[in-house]
């Protein structure tokens, strides 16, 4: 009995409180009082990142490119489509970079996501 214990809590404690099966994290950007919130996230590559529109009108994101200079990446680019209220929308980043992106149908709202390696 007391090896089975034993055997039990190593067990426990082989697992660990949260399984990290793999590194890739998720993170959030809340859309809300048409701004992208936080406008500047900075996560590791390989990482996604959910778009949450919790305002009331409809919102996209939508990548606006980047200048080639030598030496980076080809562009990665992504556009999420209208986003109504309440919808949600994911994209992993595989590629380093910032990636700077907008809503095409309220310009003004800009973001950017700063991936590192
Ligand atoms: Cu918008």
């Amino acid at each position: 009995m007391k090896t089975l214990m034993l055997g039990l809590a190593a067990a426990l404690v082989a697992m660990g409180p949260a399984p990290a099966v793999t590194t890739q994290e998720d993170q959030v950007v809340q859309i809300s009082d048409k701004a992208f919130q936080p406008d500047k996230l900075v996560i590791k590559v390989g990482d996604r990142v959910t778009w949450k529109n919790g305002d009331f009108s409809d919102h996209t994101v939508t990548d606006i490119g980047r200048p080639s200079e030598p030496g980076t990446q080809s562009k990665s680019e992504f556009d999420s489509g209208v986003l109504k209220p309440g919808q949600a929308w994911s994209h992993e980043f595989t590629q380093e970079g910032n990636f700077q992106y907008h809503c095409t149908i309220h310009p003004k709202m800009i973001g950017v996501v700063i991936v590192n390696r």
